[in-house]
Formats: structure tokens, sequence, C-alpha cells
């Protein structure tokens, strides 16, 4: 079992998309062990987007994803990263494909809904920057033995 750090942003929020795309998680099997709504500050969002600080779009990125509360999850499955991350769809909403969360609802690349991490490695990093130890539940959902063979 694989864990990832997801985070539902200011847009997905305000366009009232959290159920959506909450459902889209549950209803694939995956697991959410971890999740809370918050406003997150200029210095967490500077960490977590800290492989950009010399891009263009770093300070309008920075702006946006402070701009309104997000939803975090830590969501948990066998392949989780990239099972949320083809979820997720391209980064750019235009050329994400139908079916994916960022190719049913999103048109511009500074709108795109979610956030998901694109590694193991990236989703360690960005789990400890947000979240604790004491923050993550550990259960078994009931359906698991007809989600896995
Ligand atoms: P990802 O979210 O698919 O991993 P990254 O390349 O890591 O994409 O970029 C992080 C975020 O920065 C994107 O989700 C998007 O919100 C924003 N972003 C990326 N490229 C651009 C751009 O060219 N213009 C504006 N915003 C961008
Ligand atoms: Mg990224």
């Amino acid at each position: 079992m694989e864990q990832t750090f997801v985070m539902i942003k200011p847009d997905g929020v305000q366009r009232g998309l959290i159920g959506e795309i909450i459902s889209r998680i549950e209803r694939k099997g995956l697991r959410i062990v971890a999740m809370r709504m918050c406003q997150i500050t200029d210095e967490t969002a500077r960490r977590h987007y800290a492989e950009h600080v010399e891009k263009p779009f770093f300070s309008s990125l920075v702006d946006f994803i402070t701009s309104s509360p997000v939803v975090q999850m830590i969501v948990e499955g066998e392949n989780a990263v990239v099972v949320m991350r083809t979820m997720s769809g391209a980064t750019d909403p235009k050329e994400a494909l139908i079916g994916t969360i960022r190719g049913d609802f999103g048109l511009d690349v500074g709108r795109n809904l979610i956030h998901s991490a694109d590694s193991l490695e990236s989703a360690k990093r960005e789990i400890a920057i947000h979240f604790t130890e004491e923050d993550v539940v550990e259960y078994t959902k009931a359906d698991e033995t007809w989600v896995y063979e």
C-alpha cells in the first residue's frame, strides 16, 4: 500500500467540487486516511511548491493556492501515487483527457482544481509538510475485499 498527498485547490472548493472529487477517490476504491480543510499560509505554500521557485508563474501560484481554503488528504491504496496522477489528468486542463478531474472540470493551467504528488518521494515530502502522524487514521474499509483480489 502506498500513500499519496492530494489537495483540492481553491478553485475546486469555490466551484463546489469538493464532493465530486472526493466521490471519485472513494469510488475508485482508494482509502482516505487523513483529511482537513484549511487555508494554507504563504510560508507553507512556498515550501510545498519549492521546486517551482524559479518559474515565472511561482508568485501567482502561491497567491492562488493561499487565496481561499483548500482540502488536503492523504490517500492510500495500491500504486496510489500514479493512480491519483492519472485521475487528476495533465497539468493543463485543456490537454487533460475527458474522464480525468482536470479534463472534466478545468480550462486553464492556473486553475486546475487538484494537486497530487508526482512521485513516492514527493508524496512523503508533501505529507510531512501538511500532516503529522496524529492526523493519520488506520482502518480497513468494509469493501476492500471487493476492491482488491
Ligand atoms: P502538476 O500540478 O501537474 O504536478 P507542476 O508542473 O508541478 O504541475 O506545476 C504545479 C502547478 O503550477 C500546476 O498544477 C499549475 O497550477 C501551476 N502551473 C504549472 N505550469 C504553469 C504555467 O505555465 N502557468 C501557470 N501556472 C502553471
Ligand atoms: Mg507537480
